[in-house]
């Protein structure tokens, strides 16, 4: 839920990657922090990490200032995947704006998706968030691998869900700036609709969707 502030103009929104471990989260927050320019980016922060598996969450922030100086502050997480943290997965979904769900396209890891998926299903119900409702960005990673499912198989287990749903790898950069656009612009759109940002704020869509995606 959108963190207001209108005496000072501020307001921050969180975004979640959400996903079965080693899908590939922490490697997305890695890659945008590489691809996107340092002027509005803030470091990534990778809390508690060992072995490269994610324990507590990483934290990549992004700052924008509209020209009529109304301050917005993204913050995207990460959530760690090894069915064991679930206590942590909640606690870093509560009050999401937004969600990512990162699934490994890897045919061996078909049931993991869908078990985290189930869980992301119950948590964000436990949180208090209707999936209904959320912003829902779903990405297939691991692309670049052999033993993948289909795209086209995928394409039309999805369809029904009406869900955006990009194929990325995001080890290689691709397909991760087109999930953060689409998770950021319907988000955006969401919480415009619901508290007018455009309007009670000042900020232009097109203004804050350029300056948050600007590559280096
Ligand atoms: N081949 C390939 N490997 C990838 C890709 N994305 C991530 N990986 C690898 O998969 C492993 C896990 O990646 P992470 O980004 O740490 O996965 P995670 O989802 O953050 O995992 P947890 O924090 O344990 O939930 C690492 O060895 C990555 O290099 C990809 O697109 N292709
Ligand atoms: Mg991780």
């Amino acid at each position: 839920m959108i963190e207001f502030d209108e005496q000072n103009r501020k307001l921050v929104l969180k975004l979640v990657y959400y996903g079965p471990a080693l899908s590939g989260k922490t490697t997305n927050l890695l890659c945008l922090h590489d691809q996107l320019v340092r002027e509005g980016r803030g470091e990534l922060m990778m809390l508690d990490t060992t072995e490269d598996r994610t324990i507590y969450f990483d934290l990549l922030p992004f700052f924008y200032v509209s020209p009529d100086g109304t301050r917005i502050k993204l913050k995207v997480y990460t959530v760690p995947g090894q069915v064991r943290h679930d206590a942590t997965r909640k606690a870093v979904l509560q009050r999401a704006d937004g969600v990512v769900f990162v699934a490994d396209s890897q045919v061996s890891q078909m049931a993991n998706n869908f078990s985290s998926f189930d869980n992301l299903e119950r948590n964000l119900s436990l949180v208090g968030l209707d999936i209904e409702r959320l912003p829902l960005v779903i990405q297939f990673n691991k692309r670049d691998l052999e033993e993948v499912c289909p795209e086209e198989e995928i394409r039309s287990a999805w369809a029904p869900s009406g869900l955006p749903v990009v194929m990325a790898s995001a080890l290689k950069g691709w397909g991760v700036l087109e999930t953060f656009g689409e998770v950021v612009e319907r988000t955006f759109d969401h919480v415009d609709a619901r508290h007018g940002l455009a309007a009670r704020f000042g900020v232009v869509r097109e203004e804050f969707m350029a300056a948050i995606l600007r590559t280096t």
